[in-house]
């Protein structure tokens, strides 16, 4: 079966030395057996990060990743820089990177390719804006952000794809989906993979809900079937909440 994924996008909050004190009150007890733990941190704060999960079962994750291997992209940064300091997860398509930084489909894909290229895994972020859900396209738009960012992986790259289904109206709001409505998405989701691929990918698949979710809510999200886990915003910031949003994904 698939092993749930709790994943802390601290976006741009926490300097290194901040990450490292972060770090030091979570390690031993945000690692609980069956759940993974993915912190996600700003790029400054990744050498700090992987050095201290050495040893861990704490996976460190960035959140965004450039998709060429190198050349005259001012500011950007590359898998393999990621791949080099022991990243193993990436966040890409964040509904923050489409909105703010112009991030198309076509980008969100050519991200996951170079993720794959340097062994990094993807979590591709895909959702509905507020109109969009009241027009009734939340899974149109879902499977048109799924079915993109998949394109060109192979069966076996896919498997491995953790998808983050995150209502951009529902993002650090405090406005959460319902479980039984994030479960329904999220299901359509997996018959999207189901579709490009086979049954097996599908249900090999992690998908993760995402928005305002909290310690108080994670065991409901966590009971639906489809539900693997989750990318937790501000609720991870606080080495208290985000060992309790691990604990509470068991
Ligand atoms: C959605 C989520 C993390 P929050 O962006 O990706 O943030 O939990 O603060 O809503």
């Amino acid at each position: 079966m698939r092993t749930p994924i709790i994943a802390g996008n601290w976006k741009m909050f926490k300097t290194a030395a901040e990450a490292n004190a972060f770090f030091a009150e979570v390690k031993g007890k945000a690692e609980v057996e069956g759940v993974e733990s993915v912190i996600c941190g700003p790029f400054t704060t990744l050498p700090a990060l992987t050095e201290a999960a050495k040893g861990t079962a704490i996976a460190i994750g960035a959140q965004n990743v450039h998709f060429a291997d190198n050349g005259a992209y001012t500011g950007e940064i590359s898998g393999g820089m990621l791949q080099e300091l022991g990243v193993s997860y990436v966040i890409i398509g964040h509904s923050e990177r489409r909105a703010y930084f112009a991030e198309t489909d076509e980008i969100v894909n050519q991200k996951v390719h170079a993720a794959f290229r340097h062994e990094l895994k993807p979590i591709v972020c895909v959702g509905e804006q507020l109109e969009e859900r009241e027009a009734g396209k939340t899974k149109d738009i879902c499977t048109t952000q799924t079915t993109a960012a998949f394109a060109g992986l192979s069966a076996e790259q896919a498997a491995q794809v953790v998808i983050a289904y995150e209502p951009i109206w529902a993002i650090g709001t405090g406005k959460s989906s319902t479980a039984a409505d994030a479960e329904d998405v999220i299901a359509a989701i997996r018959e999207v993979v189901a579709g490009l691929y086979d049954q097996a990918t599908a249900d090999a698949v992690r998908i993760q809900y995402g928005g305002s979710v909290k310690p108080a809510n994670i065991a409901e999200y966590m009971s639906q079937p489809n539900i693997d886990g989750a990318l937790v915003g501000g609720a991870s910031l606080e080495p208290a909440s985000y060992i309790a949003l691990i604990e509470g994904a068991k």
